[in-house]
């Protein structure tokens, strides 16, 4: 019998990578050897698998280290429009082998680590996953990052750089218990702290009219440190910066209104200014208006805008003397899109810099801002929207309070002008809400402040224009522009096949469910202890037990998707019409040859387009279905009496089967199915499917029209639609490497 293969071995034969030069191995190990022996300061005897893992990040991190600032010198000779995508997330993963593959190292780097007698793909599971994000809005923001280098555009990534990310979910019992996500721990070795450029971000305060026009005053001071970390395009030499802010007290903080006795606390005090960045709040869909999130959606906007004019300034359009700074310019040469409403303070924000800072006149500043600023809404759920109490506006950002009630004046003067009477229309249609208290509708202020506004899914984009923002419709807003079917997905080459092989022949998976839920939402905890609970009776069942699993992946993050998504065979898409944006592990799983069961809505609509509908098991409502039920009256209880195997169901879910030692458990889930279900949820189906090779068929013809699908493709749109500029119009020269 022959030996066994090494997972390297397995890896080279299948390699579709090329083969590693003997030079490049050599260097790696070199440098590999090097990095353990000074930035780590160990030897092979002492050292961990952690530490070879920060060895080998540190050697391929200086392959980028030489096209990074090239790159960015490059944007400076050029000066071609930058393009700045704001968002309150990045859901980046890991990044070794995102590197590796974009530089063309990873080959090299496997025989390399081969021969120094350790396993790539075991250091490459040290990683810890940058999870500074819910779900697909962060995870979009990381893919468009990945894109905007692959297709040489000149951008940047503006965010906040958490301390603690996405929480660990640990299941407890049944239960989902979290846990902080302390992934800066052992460091993290492809970030550089950049305190040579920090910039002060004002809170609080009071504005003051004078001569010259309203003053901000009297305001508390926070700074903001950047972190950059690279983003390397896909082998064409592009590195771009993604710039996340961390929150630092001024060494002054507190101490000016104390006298000596109260140093101590002072310094102490300096946790609330830094909490800022602390922690990233884990609602996916939901709208918690806590002043902390407040603080930090202004805090990346206000550091953000001052970097941007500070490289405008000094570009060639800007004119490096600040007298004879022309904002003409401005909007040819930076593009700003707000990834949701989180970032919407960028407006107001920018049209203060220009008004009360640049001195321009309001009209300009008004025509600048809109021209530069784009807004993608990422959903139309009620619950889901940012409406913040003017009362937090008022003692927080008062001068932004004023602009902002500016803007709304003006704009209702418009809409007034074009429906003289039309009171009810103005109501709708004003960015503030009357109620207690009145609020700000952030959507309301992108759309008036944007000059593009789009979904993430032709429906959406849809839904959007004709329900959501009907007012987007007439002429008030004659900029709006829906740019249809915006997409994202994993590229095949970021996806790890490998993992295929290893779970395909463990287990046939079928997901259900990949749930993960933000702490205070009950209903989500307890479809997740009910998802268990059934897992408890199913895989102890004497007659399935064996044949049939029903287990429920803890933790899913990035760097699990990248493993299960490929392992799944079927996908469930289920959301009820015109609630779910787009989704986008959909299209990953489409891509990876699952096949999807799903109702028409988001991504899903497009990709029955694409592949052909008998290629999908597609059922369920349809929008105008849904409205049409919600215009009529839904009851479950009608469909309960009337399918038996859905009676079955919620029978034995409400009498106590699958949690027998707590029969109640699950009565007010059932409650809310019967009674107050939003999502008509039974409105279900069953279905069996036993032929396997149409089933393949299906895979293939899947598989071969995901194409549309790549956040390439949607980039490329986004960069012609929104931002009007070309892609790949940036050719960066290979790098200008050191010689040792
Ligand atoms: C990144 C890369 C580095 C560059 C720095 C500042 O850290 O090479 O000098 O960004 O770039 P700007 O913010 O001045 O564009």
């Amino acid at each position: 019998m022959s030996k066994p293969l090494t997972d390297h071995e397995k890896r080279k034969q299948i390699s579709v990578r090329g083969i590693a030069g003997l030079g490049d191995v050599a260097e790696i190990k070199k440098s590999f050897n090097r990095h353990l022996h000074f930035t780590l300061v160990k030897d092979r005897n002492v050292a961990t698998p952690r530490d070879y893992y920060f060895a080998l990040a540190h050697t391929v991190r200086d392959h980028l280290v030489g096209r990074w600032i090239r790159t960015q010198q490059y944007y400076y000779e050029k000066d071609p429009k930058r393009i700045h995508y704001l968002s309150l997330e990045f859901y980046m993963g890991r990044t070794l082998q995102n590197t590796m593959i974009n530089l063309g190292l990873q080959n090299a780097c496997d025989e390399a680590i081969y021969q120094l007698g350790l396993d790539l793909e075991e250091l490459e599971e040290i990683e810890e996953d940058a999870g500074l994000g819910n779900g697909g809005l962060g995870r979009l923001a990381a893919c468009f990052l990945d894109s905007m280098a692959s297709l040489g555009l000149a951008a940047y990534g503006y965010g906040i750089r958490y301390e603690f990310g996405i929480f660990n979910q640990k299941i407890t019992n049944g239960w989902q218990v979290e846990e902080a996500d302390d992934w800066l721990r052992y460091g993290n070795p492809w970030e550089k702290a950049r305190p040579e450029y920090m910039l002060p971000v004002h809170f609080y305060g009071r504005v003051e009219q004078t001569h010259e026009g309203p003053k901000w005053v009297d305001t508390q001071v926070v700074l903001a440190m950047p972190y950059d970390t690279p983003v390397p395009g896909y082998k064409n030499n592009t590195v771009n910066t993604m710039r996340l802010w961390s929150a630092k007290a001024p060494n002054d903080f507190n101490l000016q209104e104390f006298n000596v006795g109260d140093y101590i606390q002072a310094v102490l005090d300096r946790n609330l200014a830094e909490n800022i960045s602390r922690v990233l709040y884990p609602n996916d869909n939901f709208f918690e208006g806590k002043e902390l999130r407040l603080k930090q959606e202004y805090f990346v906007v206000a550091a953000t805008l001052q970097d941007i004019i500070r490289r405008f300034k000094s570009s060639k359009f800007g004119c490096r003397d600040p007298v004879r700074t022309s904002f003409e310019a401005f909007s040819e040469k930076v593009a700003i899109q707000l990834n949701d409403t989180h970032p919407a303070l960028a407006i107001p924000e920018l049209m203060r810099i220009l008004v009360d800072i640049e001195r321009l006149d309001w009209e300009k500043a008004w025509e600048i801002t809109t021209k530069t600023c784009a807004y993608t809404n990422h959903t139309v759920l009620p619950e889901a929207l940012e409406r913040w109490p003017i009362y937090m506006f008022e003692k927080l950002l008062p001068r932004h309070l004023q602009i902002i009630y500016e803007i709304n004046q003006r704009h209702l003067d418009r809409v007034a002008a074009l429906y003289p009477g039309d009171s009810d229309r103005l109501c709708r249609m004003s960015l503030i809400e009357e109620g207690n208290p009145k609020r700000i509708n952030m959507a309301h202020l992108c759309v008036v402040g944007s000059h593009a506004v789009n979904g993430v899914a032709r429906i959406h984009s849809d839904i959007v224009k004709t329900t959501e923002f009907p007012f987007l419709n007439n002429s008030i807003n004659e900029a709006f522009e829906s740019c249809a079917g915006q997409w994202e997905a994993f590229k095949s080459k970021r996806l790890r096949t490998t993992a295929l092989k290893v779970l395909k022949g463990i287990f046939c998976v079928v997901l259900h469910c990949l749930l993960q839920a933000a702490p205070g939402y009950h209903m989500a905890k307890m479809i997740i202890k009910l998802f268990t609970s059934v897992g408890e009776v199913v895989n102890h069942d004497p007659v399935v037990g064996d044949r049939l699993k029903v287990i429920f992946l803890e933790n899913y993050r990035v760097s699990l998707a990248e493993k299960v998504i490929p392992a799944a065979d079927l996908s469930e898409q289920i959301s009820t019409a015109g609630t779910e944006a787009s989704g986008t592990g959909n299209m990953k799983f489409m891509l990876n040859g699952a096949l999807t069961i799903g109702t028409m809505d988001g991504a899903n609509v497009e990709m029955a387009e694409e592949a052909g509908e008998e290629n999908l098991f597609i059922f369920g409502m349809r929008v105008e279905d849904v409205e049409a039920m919600d215009k009529k009256g839904y009851n479950a209880r009608e469909y309960y009496e009337r399918l038996p195997e859905l009676k079955q169901v919620i029978d034995q879910i409400s009498a106590g089967y699958f949690s027998p030692k707590e029969p109640e458990l699950f009565k007010d889930m059932v409650n809310m199915l019967m009674n107050h279900d939003r999502c008509l949820v039974s409105n279900f189906l069953f279905f069996i499917f036993k032929n396997p090779k149409e089933w393949t068929k299906k895979v293939i013809r899947n598989i071969a029209a995901s194409g549309k699908f790549s956040s390439d493709r949607t980039i490329a749109e986004y960069a012609r639609e929104i931002w009007g500029v070309e892609p790949s119009d940036v050719k960066i020269p290979p790098p200008n490497e050191p010689r040792e």
